[in-house]
């Protein structure tokens, strides 16, 4: 109390103070002349002013200091984070790609770019992460990212084939160290890239049968899939190679505009109908299935009855806002994971308003803001996951990248978020099953 009433009167001299000595300089002499006795007053309300701030100081800390937020915060934490595989990888660089010239001053640049740098230059695999030609090796990797060039399953405007391109390109433009969450990819987690699955343009089963094929052959080697879609058709055959290979119950979290669980669509098992097929499956339960954003125009009425009829769980872009992100996600948590052993999340990009996500089979406004999606993502991803696809991304309709980097940053903080809550490698050991090909 005695300290407000003294200093209140100050910062009203101070408010005056400077909005006369700002007069002072476009003013007539006379207001100058009243302006300078007013500036030698306040220059000695600010001295006390100055004052009364060192004693406040003494007894009450300044409730903001630039160590106080979260980002100096992010800023010490990159000092605990090692640099030994980025330390290798520019040995291996120089063998590999020779010394640079005796011009160039870094002598950790070579003749030819190997590694990261720089972002523009280098063969495009997913993060710059090694490609592995022999797809044996998988199981060397705690992550594999894998193609599915598939837009067979379209049943509007197709390009999904060229997502995984799409998604891949623009990885370029990313390092594998994220600020704010005060993690390295590249040094507490090992990628690779094992390229694309071989799909039959022509033949949705075919091309089924090969995705759950590689899908099983990952997860079986121990290691998560990261799917790169491909229109949402594979939905279906990317849960059936994961459950083919374990004996344990896989929950699925699907976040979409779409409900996709019709059985059939234009005669096929089209982008429409991954959820009622997946959730056939002996050990994927339908109350298992949480489907977080559904809605607007673009739902065909036959789902409706599915979705009833398997009891789903059902989240509107409503719900989102009655309950917020973080409720919504306990929620699916909870569902998702109820008498099973490892929960698969399924993107669909066309969960995000049309705006962000120009590239993509069927747009619809209304959807998540790109910063509520990537909080979803990182909150179910920080319970751990089996694998992760993402879907839909359709650069020939895109601009600027901007939908493939949308899929990207999902990818990218899902595994952020695993690798800071220690749950990168929580789901595999479900992979109990020997792969069988079909
Ligand atoms: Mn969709």
């Amino acid at each position: 109390m005695i300290e407000q009433e003294l200093t209140t009167p100050t910062r009203l001299d101070n408010k005056c103070c400077q909005r006369d000595v700002t007069k002072k300089h476009t003013q007539t002499s006379i207001m100058t002349y009243a302006t300078a006795n007013q500036v030698r007053r306040c220059s000695l309300a600010l001295s006390r002013s100055k004052l009364f701030q060192q004693q406040r100081r003494q007894h009450h800390p300044d409730p903001f200091h630039p160590t106080n937020t979260k980002g100096w915060k992010a800023a010490l934490k990159e000092a605990d984070i090692p640099r030994t595989n980025f330390d290798r990888e520019i040995a291996e660089a120089l063998v590999h790609g020779l010394p640079g010239a005796s011009s160039i001053d870094d002598k950790t640049i070579p003749t030819f770019s190997r590694g990261e740098l720089p972002h523009f230059a280098g063969i495009n695999t997913f993060l710059k992460a090694p490609y592995i030609e022999d797809s044996r090796l998988v199981g060397n990797y705690d992550v594999a990212v894998v193609g599915v060039p598939f837009d067979g399953g379209c049943t509007y405007r197709a390009g999904t084939r060229f997502g995984p391109q799409g998604i891949r390109r623009i990885s370029a433009l990313y390092t594998p160290y994220n600020y704010e969450k005060g993690i390295d990819l590249r040094e507490q987690m090992t990628l690779c890239d094992i390229g694309d699955v071989f799909t039959i343009p022509a033949n949705i089963e075919k091309s089924f049968d090969q995705i759950s094929n590689a899908v099983a052959h990952i997860a079986s080697n121990g290691t998560m899939p990261i799917i790169l879609g491909g229109d949402h058709s594979i939905g279906f055959p990317t849960v059936r190679g994961l459950a083919s290979v374990t004996s344990k119950n896989i929950g699925i979290i699907h976040v979409d505009r779409h409900a996709d669980i019709q059985e059939k669509d234009l005669d096929e098992r089209m982008h429409t109908t991954p959820y009622f097929h997946a959730t056939n499956l002996p050990n994927v339960n339908p109350k298992n299935l949480v489907q977080i954003g559904i809605g607007g125009w673009q739902v065909p009425r036959p789902a409706v009855a599915n979705m009833i009829e398997r009891e789903t769980n059902i989240f509107t872009m409503d719900d989102i806002e009655t309950m917020g992100i973080d409720k919504v996600a306990e929620i699916a948590l909870e569902r998702a994971w109820d008498g099973c052993d490892a929960v698969y999340m399924s993107y669909d990009i066309d969960s995000i308003e049309a705006a962000f996500v120009p590239g993509t089979g069927w747009p619809e406004p209304g959807g998540l803001l790109p910063r509520e999606a990537l909080k979803l993502v990182g909150l179910v991803a920080a319970e751990g996951l089996c694998g992760m696809e993402v879907v839909e991304v359709s650069p020939p309709y895109d601009h600027a990248d901007i939908t493939s980097l949308m899929a990207l940053r999902i990818i990218v903080d899902a595994l952020g978020s695993m690798v800071s809550h220690g749950t990168l490698k929580k789901c595999m050991n479900i992979f109990d099953k020997p792969f069988v090909p079909i």
